[in-house]
């Protein structure tokens, strides 16, 4: 297979690895921390996990482990969507296990959780994984979103495991992915197996964050590129200096991505969700101050800028929140009437949902552009998600934009000229060949899953701590997966999962922010990150992203 330069120079780089993952395994130790809590929930969480609630924290430390040497046969799990560094994991983990015992092995199940459930797997080789290490993408054993769910589906997956005499099993996924390990986890000790099931915290987006998970893999790369992509067009923003560039930017539900891109690249407006949500503000109104900034802007002869959208801001904005929850429960209740009318005209689809709608949200659907309205009837994936990558709030607002200054204009309230391009950057980043850091981390992620199942853990997600400092003094352990649990109503019903986590309105990133973005909004203050540096001084090649820099 003919591969590029880059990938053949990618294959010779050696993650770091923290100091305590460092050496040999026979000198691995394990301290074990207080018993731990749920968020909140305790006791319904208690009687759901009788047999993984509330395990202590563990760090590896030099010591030594009774397990280390044993002979183990793990398989392995990219679940959810794409994020850099997911094959290092899986190199992490490999080389942990051979490091171990030379006669461990490793499985792959192909194309996600359903390669689990249906016993589809691959042995994963020494070869395999040499073809792989440092690269970005899922592609070594495809990924998938199928959701453990049903109990013939939890059978189905502890009789695979048990087929090929599983010591482990290790799903590397996000929020919805981790939960499913953890409810797994519980499944198979419930039904008396020993068979672990460890997590690793994969997720562009950002959101399975907390005090032992600083960061989830894949974050370092994606912003990285975003805001190269970003700084470039911000270039040509401010040489050509007649366009409005309205760019959307991947991260489901939480603004992560949009703010750190943010703060990498200073563009004149980058919207926030979780402050949408917050102040309660409506479509009108964020359309009115985007216009206000832009009319501003205008005055001062400057009829260009850029704008930076999450892409669940529609989910956040209190009335369209209101509709797509409406939406939902019918499309949900009525799915074969659904089905029936989906197939007719599109007019046929609106007046029958009109009749299902609350009255506001009837007129707010019908108020929108066809497309858009469209775009939200798009199905829902496993979890349940309306498929915002795929509902274009860029040119959502760039139409309303282009009304509101229209009126202006025939009001005489404005006088520029407002020619608008939108963009969205989401698949672009999730497949780029990891940063130094995300390679590292990832592998360190994979080797410290290692060291959980060489001790007999599970129910824990990997997890290495202080990764605003060099590799080396990074901490490994693991994170009891209760312990990030709460319950929440899902689908009808009060659901455990692992709480998201959102940008926070007091965290030192969006202080920062707000601290800048009214000079940003008027003077062109663009900053050009330029694109990731594999290679050379470690104040270039190995630099972390502002968020871990503020948040620690
Ligand atoms: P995960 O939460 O599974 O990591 O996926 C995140 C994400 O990249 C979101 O940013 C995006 O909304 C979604 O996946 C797109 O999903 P799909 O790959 O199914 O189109």
């Amino acid at each position: 297979m003919e591969i590029s330069v880059l990938q053949k120079l990618r294959y010779g780089y050696r993650p770091k690895l923290p100091a305590s993952l460092s050496l040999d395994t026979g000198d691995i130790g394990v301290e074990y921390g207080a018993p731990t809590e749920s968020v909140s929930d305790h006791e319904a969480l208690r009687e759901l996990f009788k047999n993984t609630y509330g395990k202590p924290l563990v760090t590896f430390t030099r010591g030594g482990n009774a397990g280390i040497g044993q002979k183990l046969r793990v398989g392995v799990i990219l679940s959810g969507g794409q994020a850099p560094g997911g094959h290092n994991v899986i190199a992490g983990l490999f080389d942990g296990l051979k490091k171990g015992n030379g006669e461990s092995r490793l499985y792959g199940f192909l194309g996600g959780p359903s390669g689990l459930i249906d016993n589809k797997t691959v042995e994963i080789t020494a070869d395999m994984v040499d073809e792989y290490r440092n690269t970005g993408g899922f592609d070594m054993i495809g990924s998938g979103r199928t959701k453990i769910e049903s109990p013939e589906q939890f059978a189905a997956s502890l009789e695979t495991a048990k087929k090929l005499e599983l010591s482990a099993v290790v799903i590397i996924g996000g929020d919805d992915s981790n939960t499913n390990a953890a409810l797994l986890a519980e499944y198979f000790l419930a039904h008396g197996s020993s068979i672990k099931v460890i997590g690793c915290p994969k997720t562009i987006d950002g959101d399975l964050k907390n005090e032992f998970i600083e960061s989830s893999f894949g974050f370092d790369t994606a912003v990285k590129t975003y805001s190269e992509l970003i700084g470039n067009i911000e270039r040509d923003a401010n040489s050509a200096k007649k366009y409005w560039h309205f760019i959307k930017l991947m991260g489901r539900s939480a603004s992560h991505i949009a703010l750190e891109c943010a703060l990498q690249t200073q563009p004149n407006i980058c919207l926030i969700s979780e402050e949408v949500e917050a102040k309660k503000l409506s479509l009108k109104q964020i359309v009115d101050s985007l216009c206000d900034s832009i009319a501003r802007r205008a005055a001062g002869g400057e009829n260009f800028g850029v704008v930076l959208i999450p892409e669940g801001l529609v989910e956040f904005i209190p009335e369209m929140k209101t509709l797509i929850e409406e939406l939902n429960d019918i499309m949900a209740a009525n799915d074969g009437e659904f089905a029936k009318v989906e197939k007719e005209s599109y007019q046929e689809i609106i007046s029958w949902l009109a009749r299902k709608l609350s009255g506001s949200s009837e007129s707010l659907f019908l108020s929108l552009p066809a497309e858009i309205a469209r775009q939200l009837l798009a199905d829902r994936d496993p979890h349940g998600n309306v498929q915002v990558s795929r509902i274009e709030t860029e040119k959502l607002l760039i139409g309303m934009v282009e009304k509101e200054l229209a009126e202006r204009k025939q009001a005489k309230t404005y006088k520029g000229k407002f020619s608008a391009l939108g963009h969205f950057f989401g698949y672009e980043g999730r497949c780029a060949f990891p940063s130094n850091f995300d390679a590292d981390y990832c592998y360190s992620l994979g080797f410290s899953a290692f060291v959980l199942i060489a001790s007999g853990l599970t129910g824990y997600l990997s997890s290495v701590r202080n990764l605003s400092a060099p590799a080396e003094q990074w901490i490994a352990g693991g994170a009891p997966l209760t312990m990030m649990m709460n319950m929440e109503h899902r689908h009808g019903s009060q659901k455990p999962v692992i709480r998201k986590a959102l940008v926070e309105l007091e965290g030192a990133p969006f202080k920062s922010f707000t601290q800048n973005r009214d000079a940003w909004a008027l003077k062109t203050s663009y900053l050009f990150p330029g694109a990731i540096q594999y290679f050379g001084p470690p104040e270039i090649a190995d630099i972390t992203t502002k968020t871990l820099k503020l948040e620690h």
